[in-house]
């Protein structure tokens, strides 16, 4: 019944806004970070790897850490999910935005427009400190990370890290999206992070969590469906 209830409430919505997480590319074979088995962080602690100091204290395991990432990201395909977001977009131009947290590129690969990249994108990198002539002016020595061999600035991913303001404009696109929309699909996240969680709690519109299980978004939804990112949103979209 509450999947057809949703439906009902997607047709009638001029503007819909779908932020997602980790969990909408884990039937790509993308690990999440806080499920306790697959979860990334399972083996990891956040404060260890995603963030400036981890990568200023040690460079070489936190780009490692990022390559793996980036390497496991580039065999992956976008899911029924990802594909059935895409496909509502092109029958339905400029209804539906999406916000997501991932940096797995994977809305994007399932040819949905305009993607609020919240967090970044693990296939890009960027210069630690703000580049300088000498680090525009040549390519990088190759290693681990790569370097300016004129002034040994560092390449790190241009991932936004715990502690770093995400890009505001962004930022201003996602939480004004989410303030005008008049449905929120909110999938596959724990609802932890902040300040992309926040965007759950800032719309005017209905709130509907997809998830398989409970996340500190329940309480902010109107509906939760208990399901999966590739099961419910074909259904909800089609
Ligand atoms: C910042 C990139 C200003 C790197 C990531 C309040 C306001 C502002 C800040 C804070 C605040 N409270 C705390 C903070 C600080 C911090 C924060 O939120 N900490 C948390 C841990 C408490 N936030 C920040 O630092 C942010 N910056 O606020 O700047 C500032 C500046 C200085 C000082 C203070 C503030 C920056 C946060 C961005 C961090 N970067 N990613 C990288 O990827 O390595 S966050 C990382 O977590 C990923 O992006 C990930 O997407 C994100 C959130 O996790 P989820 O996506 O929800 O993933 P998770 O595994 O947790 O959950 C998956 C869910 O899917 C589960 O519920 C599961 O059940 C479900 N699922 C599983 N399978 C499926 C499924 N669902 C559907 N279908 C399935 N098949």
């Amino acid at each position: 019944m509450t999947v057809d209830v949703v439906r009902g409430w997607l047709r009638a919505a001029d503007r819909v806004v779908l932020l997602s997480g980790a969990g909408m590319s884990a039937e790509s074979g993308v690990p999440t970070f806080r499920d306790a088995q697959t979860g990334l962080w399972a083996k990891f602690r956040p404060e260890d790897l995603a963030t400036e100091d981890a990568f200023r204290r040690d460079p070489r395991m936190v780009w490692d850490w990022y390559a793996m990432r980036r390497e496991m990201v580039a065999k992956v395909s976008p899911n029924a999910g990802h594909l059935a977001v895409a496909a509502f977009q092109q029958r339905h131009p400029g209804r539906l935005t999406v916000a997501t947290q991932n940096v797995d590129g994977l809305h994007q690969g399932a040819g949905s427009p305009g993607v609020l990249a919240l967090h970044g994108n693990v296939a890009e990198d960027k210069w630690l400190d703000a580049s300088r002539p000498c680090c525009l002016a040549q390519t990088p020595v190759p290693g681990h990370p790569p370097s300016c061999a004129t002034c040994g600035n560092l390449r790190r991913p241009a991932v936004v890290w715990f502690g770093e303001m995400l890009p505001a404009d962004v930022l201003a696109a996602a939480e004004e999206a989410a303030a005008a929309c008049d449905l929120m699909l909110v999938v596959g996240t724990s609802g932890v992070v902040y300040p992309a969680a926040g965007l759950a709690r800032a719309t005017r519109g209905r709130v509907v969590v997809v998830n398989p299980v409970a996340s500190e978004l329940d309480d902010a939804a109107d509906v939760v469906l208990r399901g999966t990112a590739a099961t419910l949103l074909p259904q909800l979209l089609e």
